[in-house]
């Protein structure tokens, strides 16, 4: 159908410490020099930028276990969470731009506190589901799903600034996508929980068309749920999108990241997004960086309604000569 107004909150979190990599911070401003917001306003969106969050540096940061910057990341999500529901309270989808993949906790946390059940779209290579007592390698990047399942809610321990998660999002309510780079213990945790997945051999074997339409049938199946789509842009494959920080050969073209995004427009179901893991100080070239913001910034322009096919303004009318 003909394309609703769209109206879309902005919010930019400039934070790297869920993984050791610099530079993910500067992946909001970048998106935004890159002209996502001329391209939303172009396609007719209402578009509030609510500006980059801030975050404090908690003293005496040490390790809790294996798990880095557990403070730091505790925190930078409370912040994440409450802003979240400040754009969903006004009504706008919310468009988190990152910063690293462990914002994603507070982002799903603050779009659940304000709209209720969720079902969540992850799109990523990585699962992201390692608990804090799992992970190889103590990133809360690789941790931000076990924090929101309530079935691992009896997995993970008791940590530093972590006390305001509650988990928001069945197992059932939640659908993989572009999967390719998994650590033993989340493979183990997503057959546990009979988690759906659509890893790259299912791309493959069916087809990215058919991935969509059996991602949204299985998520419709009960009832019609708010939307979460979490996307990572190292789900594209590296030649494409290099300046990420885990990048991992054999990904989505750009073809089919697009087709995910568009198709979940259609749905009329979505109500937050993220865009996360854009590093503009990775990538070997300059074209390398340009190349990544380019797509996220198309991804994004599909997921607020723009069509390969093109578009128009609903109240269009030829000229008469
Ligand atoms: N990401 N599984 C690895 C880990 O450190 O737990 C990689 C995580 C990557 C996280 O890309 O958002
Ligand atoms: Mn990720
Ligand atoms: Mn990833
Ligand atoms: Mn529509």
């Amino acid at each position: 159908h003909p394309q609703q107004q769209r109206s879309v909150g902005i919010i930019g979190a400039p934070f790297s410490k869920g993984q050791p990599r610099r530079g993910v911070d500067r992946g909001p401003d970048a998106i935004r020099a890159a002209g996502l917001l001329h391209g939303l306003h172009e396609q007719g969106c209402a578009v509030k930028d609510y500006g980059n969050l801030t975050f404090e540096e908690p003293p005496d940061d040490e390790p809790v276990g294996r798990v880095k910057h557990v403070r730091a990341v505790g925190s930078a999500n409370q912040r994440l969470s409450e802003a979240v529901q400040a754009v969903k309270l006004d009504g706008r989808v919310s468009l988190m731009l990152g910063g690293d993949h462990s914002l994603a906790i507070g982002s799903i946390h603050g779009h659940a506190a304000a709209v209720g059940q969720l079902a969540v779209v992850w799109v990523d290579a990585h699962a992201d589901v390692n608990t804090p007592l799992t992970t190889p390698t103590g990133n809360i990047h690789g941790q931000s799903m076990s924090f929101l399942l309530h079935e691992l809610h009896s997995k993970i321990p008791i940590l530093p600034n972590f006390s305001w998660v509650k988990p928001c999002v069945s197992a059932k309510d939640l659908v993989y996508i572009g999967l390719r780079d998994l650590d033993p213990a989340e493979h183990y945790t997503l057959k546990l929980l009979g988690v759906k997945l659509f890893s790259m051999t299912e791309v493959d074997r069916l087809g990215v068309a058919r991935v969509m339409e059996e991602t949204c049938d299985y998520l419709c199946a009960k009832a019609k749920k708010p939307i979460h789509l979490s996307y990572d842009i190292d789900a594209i494959d590296p030649a494409v999108t290099p300046a990420t920080g885990t990048p991992a050969v054999g990904g989505l073209s750009y073809r089919e990241g697009l087709y995910i995004a568009e198709h979940l427009c259609q749905t009329g179901l979505l109500s937050g997004v993220d865009l996360v893991e854009v590093n503009p100080l990775r990538g070997r070239t300059k074209d390398d960086v340009r190349s990544t913001v380019s797509t996220a910034v198309d991804l994004l322009l599909a997921c607020f309604g723009r069509l390969r096919e093109g578009n128009h303004p609903p109240d269009y009318v030829l000229p008469e000569p």
